[in-house]
């Protein structure tokens, strides 16, 4: 039988757009292979890769050692649900939580499920051990969050595009503004509060840094009003941000700790929430689960993306090269940019308003880059953390030019 010809990238555009739900609107490029901080579209050209599928893919595209043990377990054992044990989950759990320093793990799939996880292990422990009245419990949310498309997470955005038109949204779910340690406190006295789930550096809303001292001061509050504190790292955590977790710039532990994407190195949805015994111990047989969560293929595979990150010195890289980055991102002519902002290799640009920067995105892709933008005038930029010194300035190089030779 003749090979399939490869569809163009026309092709493909056309194709999602008349088959697909149409949620996204990507940048017109059609990949179909990666490796290491770079990708390749169907006509051959190569593109650094500066959005790492949204930070899943720290460990750079298709890890040789990752492919290697999805390989090997996938000819052993994939799935058998958590109605029987397998020989990899609780060996994964112990990795798991000695590396981080909790008790336990919950095994999930993606981001957003470990965010509703978190909610439900909270609400739980404000009813069994905080003694909250039944059906009052409250969870707190910063403004700008973002951690998912599930009803729960949609009715916790300040974000229109996110929630209109999607109500009646979950009860119990309020908002302070991201960075306000005195508005906060004003809603934590209240002793309906089960919880306050916070992004240590907010990524959807463009990289945005809380002040010095927010995290420890959070944890502080949060012990004095007996509440949970619990951290969003999906986006932030695993070397993202120069440090195995964003919390350690700080070097505080949350209550309740979520982990995705990057747990697979973008290789299967594979996420976790870490906490300790007086917390997870709320959750009994029965009430709560997933059939996909814990599965043995995601076990090894996030096993060797964890190993990866250590053994290749992928953190130590990530907060190595911000100022490297930083550096380069100061040579883009002053006029074009608001601000920039990072943390290890997770950096935002705030385009000027005259220069649209889905424009400029696209003209990067042109020139051999991609990234994309947020929320209008801002482009996130985060490389895989395998990218090499001359790659990121060679991919800085391009942007550099990118904002130079742009002409409205
Ligand atoms: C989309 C941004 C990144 C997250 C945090 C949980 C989740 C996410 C902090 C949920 C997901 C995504 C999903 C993607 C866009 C994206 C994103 F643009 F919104 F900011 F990463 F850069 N917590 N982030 O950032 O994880 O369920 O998707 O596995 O289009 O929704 P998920």
């Amino acid at each position: 039988m003749a090979a399939q010809r490869q569809h163009s990238s026309k092709e493909i555009f056309a194709l999602e757009d008349k088959y697909g739900c149409r949620n996204y609107a990507p940048l017109p490029v059609a990949l179909c292979r990666g490796e290491g901080p770079f990708v390749w579209d169907v006509e051959g050209k190569k593109y650094l890769d500066f959005l790492s599928a949204y930070s899943a893919v720290n460990q750079g595209h298709c890890h040789p050692r990752i492919v290697q043990a999805l390989k090997k377990q996938a000819d052993v054992l994939t799935l058998v649900s958590r109605a029987f044990y397998s020989d990899k989950l609780g060996e994964y759990e112990k990795y798991m939580t000695d590396l981080f320093g909790f008790d336990r793990l919950l095994p999930m799939n993606t981001g957003v499920e470990g965010g509703e996880s978190a909610c439900k292990i909270a609400r739980k422990w404000g009813y069994d051990v905080k003694k909250i009245p039944k059906n009052q419990a409250k969870i707190i949310f910063a403004e700008g969050n973002f951690w998912g498309r599930t009803m729960s997470a949609v009715s916790s955005s300040s974000d229109p595009t996110c929630y209109e038109g999607f109500g009646p949204f979950m009860a119990g779910f309020s908002l302070v503004p991201y960075n306000d340690i005195a508005a906060l406190e004003k809603e934590l006295q209240d002793p309906n509060v089960a919880a306050f789930m916070v992004e240590p550096i907010q990524g959807e809303a463009g990289v945005i840094i809380p002040d010095e001292g927010y995290l420890a001061k959070v944890r502080e509050l949060c012990n004095k009003y007996n509440v949970l504190w619990i951290a969003d790292e999906v986006q932030t955590g695993l070397g993202r941000t120069g440090k195995l977790l964003a919390v350690d710039h700080e070097g505080v532990k949350p209550d309740i700790l979520i982990l995705g994407k990057a747990l697979s190195g973008g290789i299967l949805p594979v996420s976790a929430v870490l906490a300790n015994n007086n917390v997870m111990d709320v959750i009994k047989p029965g009430t709560h689960g997933s059939t996909y969560g814990g599965n043995p293929l995601a076990c090894a595979v996030a096993t060797e993306a964890i190993k990866v990150l250590f053994d290749e010195k992928l953190i130590e890289n990530s907060a190595r090269l911000e100022s490297v980055l930083r550096e380069e991102l100061e040579k883009i002519p002053k006029h074009m940019l608001t601000a920039i902002r990072g943390r290890g290799l997770m950096f935002a640009i705030d385009v000027h308003d005259s220069y649209p920067a889905y424009d400029i995105c696209k003209r990067m892709k042109e020139a051999g880059l991609l990234a994309k933008p947020t929320h209008g005038q801002t482009i996130r930029l985060a490389p895989p953390l395998v990218i090499s010194e001359q790659q990121l300035r060679e991919g800085a190089r391009i942007i550099q030019q990118t904002f130079q030779n742009y002409k409205k």
